[in-house]
């Protein structure tokens, strides 16, 4: 996530001003002073240059109380983060009406640009009545750590044993047992159920405080930070996804059948989706962690990153256990085992801050290295989805993570500093600039370096052997590519259709879960292995619903990575095929990169795309361009066997859609 995003855009509707008040107002003192905030006279420039003022003066108490929140999650910093979200959203709510003497008014480009985002994009849209406003953000809060705090427990007494989050993600990682997985699958998932009644009122609230701003709902809300009509960015996925449908549709075809033979007479739930629990991810967002059954040839050599990143580590820990001759006392020994896991991070950021400095970029501030949280602490609850901080607007940049030394957390890495040196890039900018293009723009950033990291390079930094030229080799990088980037494709799209129906009320609270799994089927092809009904809440064992993260971003970021790999690579003078470019170490590729970087979103993202690219529309043309190889393999493997699946029927609304057309086989 980008928490700095999502609160600008949350902060985009108050009016009066610390600065100006120099006080902490009550919401009902807030909602008198509206008028009396703002300075009479102000011309809108100035109102602009007021706000960004009053915005970085903002940011830093605000996004302090969010890290407390999120790194060290308890009541006492719940409730400070909901305060300050409140005050915030508060003061967004006030410049947003102050804002509206300036309608019709004629303005500088910027300016008009800077009023219009004010109101855009707001993720959580705050209602104008201040007992609701406060309702929100305590909500807000609770959600987010009830799921940060979320574990499954089993057992009583003596056998009684609490899991978190990471360790079911590394049963689904490593065991192939089938009841293991569905165990851990499910457990995870019931950490959900008590948030349904809560989400329920939280999208009331989103949607009062879309409605005071003009909205439809929160859903049309989130779709109006395009550039665009809001219909149109709607259309603009169909279209987008309707390019790599086929492709996707190839790769499920190809894994039905080998999670089949792996798994005979349970490797396909009715219709032919695949069973959730087998997909070696939580959410069947990734299927890289399946590499051992789908790799399609053993023996044209290794592309196991895990296992170095794993040998690096143990490596390290043998060290720091002989130094500190620690092999005596287990407290100490897990002490040492601790800190190894964080140098082992360390040097992994340091491995992906590599990157980037090859490109011709900074060297990540000192205060990234004591500041960020790498690993997850022994102490205490925090939350430990990966995330990436500007706290001060003023090079205070910081990630959050709990790594540990794997494939999918090394590229997470990457993703995460591609949002940092995004901050870093338009650090210089007005405040109300400081965001990316779009909010896919942000998510594609890391990503783009991520394509860059081919097996050459893998093999350049020591985490895989020799590579052979081989026809075996090359469809083997390209299955490791599409199990992260194509399998995610449908995933991206669901989550906000799943939301924009509950916001714009065509799913209900008493469909909640009925929507969620038929969107699922029908997008992913993916199914649970028995029946989910509606006393569960699936949707909210996914960190992005109980913390409100917009995830359309995600998917039209994995399009965009593909535009921005190949202009890169253009600008490289790379000329051979696109996959096998690698622009590391390339200052021309760099430049380009960082020229986009630090316009931010002053501009409309259609010209930031033209500058980089030299077009103005997101196209999923070098996705297909990038995959040609492993689309020819897929499709000759595939041959003979029946691809598709069915969606089943929900139980009440939406209706569905098969999603492919031949039937399953
Ligand atoms: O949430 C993230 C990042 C932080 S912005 C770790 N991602 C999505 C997810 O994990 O669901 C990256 C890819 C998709
Ligand atoms: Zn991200």
């Amino acid at each position: 996530m980008n928490p700095r995003h999502a609160l600008l855009a949350l902060a985009v509707a108050a009016s009066l001003t610390l600065v100006a008040c120099n006080r902490a107002p009550t919401p009902d003192a807030d909602a008198r002073s509206d008028a009396a905030a703002a300075p009479e006279g102000e011309t809108a420039d100035q109102f602009i240059a007021r706000v960004n003022a009053e915005l970085e003066a903002m940011m830093p108490e605000l996004t302090a109380s969010q890290w407390l929140s999120s790194t060290y999650i308890n009541d006492d910093s719940q409730l400070l983060a909901a305060k300050y979200n409140e005050r915030y959203l508060a003061q967004l709510n006030r410049w947003i009406e102050q804002a509206r003497r300036f309608e019709g008014q004629t303005m500088s480009p910027d300016t008009a640009r800077a009023i219009n985002l004010l109101k855009l994009g707001a993720s959580m849209p705050p209602p104008r009545n201040p007992e609701h406003l406060a309702e929100l953000t305590r909500i807000a809060s609770k959600m987010e750590g009830t799921y940060g705090a979320g574990q499954y427990c089993t057992g009583e007494g003596e056998a009684r044993r609490c899991r978190q989050l990471g360790q079911l993600e590394d049963v689904l990682r490593t065991s192939r047992d089938y009841d293991a997985q569905l165990d851990a699958w499910q457990g995870w998932h019931s950490i959900a159920q008590p948030m349904r009644a809560d989400y329920t009122r939280f999208v009331e609230l989103v949607n009062e405080g879309a409605r005071d701003l003009g909205f439809a709902d929160a859903g049309e809300a989130w779709r109006s930070g395009y550039d665009m009509p809001p219909a149109q960015l709607a259309a603009e996925t169909d279209r987008l996804w309707g390019q790599v449908k086929p492709l996707y549709e190839q790769l499920h075809c190809y894994t039905r059948a080998r999670l089949d033979a792996r798994y005979p007479g349970r490797g396909t739930v009715d219709g032919g989706l695949l069973p959730a629990h087998l997909m070696g991810n939580m959410w069947q967002q990734d299927w890289g962690n399946l590499w051992d059954v789908l790799q399609p040839y053993p023996n044209a050599g290794s592309l196991d990153v895990t296992g170095a990143l794993e040998r690096n580590y143990q490596t390290l820990l043998n060290e720091q256990m002989v130094k500190e001759n620690a092999l005596i006392d287990s407290d100490r020994r897990a002490d040492v085992a601790q800190a190894a896991l964080l140098e082992n991070a360390k040097r992994m950021n340091r491995r992906a801050e590599d990157f980037y400095v090859s490109l011709g970029m900074p060297r990540l501030p000192d205060s990234f290295w004591t500041k960020t949280q790498f690993i997850k602490p022994r102490d205490r609850d925090v939350v430990c989805h990966a995330s990436a901080w500007d706290m001060n607007m003023a090079g205070d940049v910081r990630t959050k993570m709990c790594t540990k030394p794997n494939e999918e957390d090394f590229t997470t890495i990457y993703h995460e500093l591609g949002h940092v040196y995004y901050y870093l890039a338009y650090n210089g900018r007005p405040p109300l600039f400081q965001n990316g293009a779009h909010d896919g723009f942000h998510e594609a950033i890391g990503d783009t370096i991520v394509l860059a990291m081919t097996p050459q390079y893998l093999q350049s930094i020591g985490l895989v052997g020799e590579q052979q030229q081989s026809q075996e080799s090359l469809v083997n990088s390209q299955m490791r590519m599409a199990l992260a980037k194509v399998a995610f494709m449908p995933f991206g799209l669901m989550i906000d259709r799943w939301r924009w129906g509950v916001f714009d009320g065509s799913i209900t609270p008493e469909t909640y879960n009925s929507a969620w799994w038929s969107l699922k089927a029908q997008y992913q092809g993916v199914a649970p292995a028995s029946a989910r009904g509606e006393e569960f809440f699936d949707a909210g064992a996914k960190y992005h619903v109980p913390g409100n993260t917009p995830y359309t971003r995600y998917f039209l970021s994995h399009v965009l990575q593909f535009q921005f790999y190949k202009a890169l690579c253009d600008a490289s003078g790379h000329t051979g095929p696109l996959y096998e470019c690698s622009f590391y170490g390339n200052k021309a590729a760099g430049e380009k990169f960082w020229a986009m970087l630090e316009k931010g979103n002053s501009q409309p993202w259609q010209q930031t795309m033209r500058e980089l690219t030299g077009g103005e529309q997101m196209d999923a043309a070098p996705v297909l361009e990038y995959f040609a190889p492993l689309q020819a393999w897929l499709t000759e493997q595939n041959e003979g066997r029946s691809c598709g699946w069915t969606a089943p029927v929900a139980t009440q609304s939406p209706a569905p859609q098969a999603a492919a057309a031949a039937p399953p086989g």
